[in-house]
C-alpha cells in the first residue's frame, strides 16, 4: 500500500457535484444579500410580552423621525390588529420597522417590498426598507393567529414629496 486513498470515480463525481451545489447556493445567498438587499430578519432584542405594551417604545408605538428622510416605527401586534394601523411617510424615506407581539405569534408583511418577518412574542423583529414609490402599501399578518386573523392589516402611505 502506498497510503493513497482510492475513491471510486462515481463517488468522486458526486463529491464534485455537491461542492458545485454548495458554491452555487453560497453565490445565490451573496447575490441576494448584496445586489438585491435581502436581509435576514433576525430577532433584534428580547422583551417581556406581558409588559411590552406598558413600558418602553411599544407603550407608545408609532412613527419617529430620526433625521430628514430617516424614520423608525414601532409596531405592536396583537389579536387582531397592528398598532398603529396607518403610517404616513414622504417618498424617498428609509424606515426601520420594529415589530413585536404582546400575545400570540403573528407575521408582518408589507406588500410590494421585501419586508416579511415572523413576529414572535418576547422578541423584536426588525427590517429596514427605503420607499421611493408613492402609493398605499398594505401590511398584513401572515401567520394564522385566530378567528380575526383575516382582518389584521394596516396601511403604509407613501406620500409624494
Ligand atoms: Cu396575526
Amino acid at each position: 500500500m502506498n497510503g493513497q486513498v482510492h475513491i471510486h470515480p462515481w463517488e468522486k463525481r458526486w463529491i464534485q457535484f455537491s461542492i458545485v451545489l454548495l458554491v452555487t447556493f453560497m453565490l445565490a445567498v451573496g447575490v441576494s444579500a448584496f445586489a438585491f438587499g435581502f436581509q435576514v430578519p433576525a430577532p433584534e432584542r428580547q422583551v417581556d410580552p406581558n409588559t411590552v405594551a406598558l413600558e418602553g417604545p411599544f407603550a407608545n408605538p408609532g412613527l419617529r423621525e430620526l433625521a430628514p428622510g430617516k424614520y423608525e416605527v414601532y409596531i405592536l401586534s396583537q389579536i387582531w390588529s397592528f398598532v398603529p394601523n396607518e403610517i404616513r411617510i414622504p417618498a424617498g424615506s428609509t424606515v426601520t420597522f420594529y415589530v413585536t407581539s404582546k400575545d400570540v405569534q403573528h407575521g408582518f408583511l408589507i406588500q410590494g417590498t421585501n419586508i416579511n418577518v415572523q413576529v414572535v412574542p418576547g422578541y423584536v423583529s426588525t427590517l429596514t426598507h427605503r420607499f421611493d414609490k408613492p402609493g398605499t402599501y398594505l401590511f398584513v399578518c401572515t401567520e394564522y393567529c385566530g378567528i380575526g386573523h383575516q382582518g389584521m392589516y394596516g396601511r403604509l402611505i407613501v406620500e409624494e414629496r
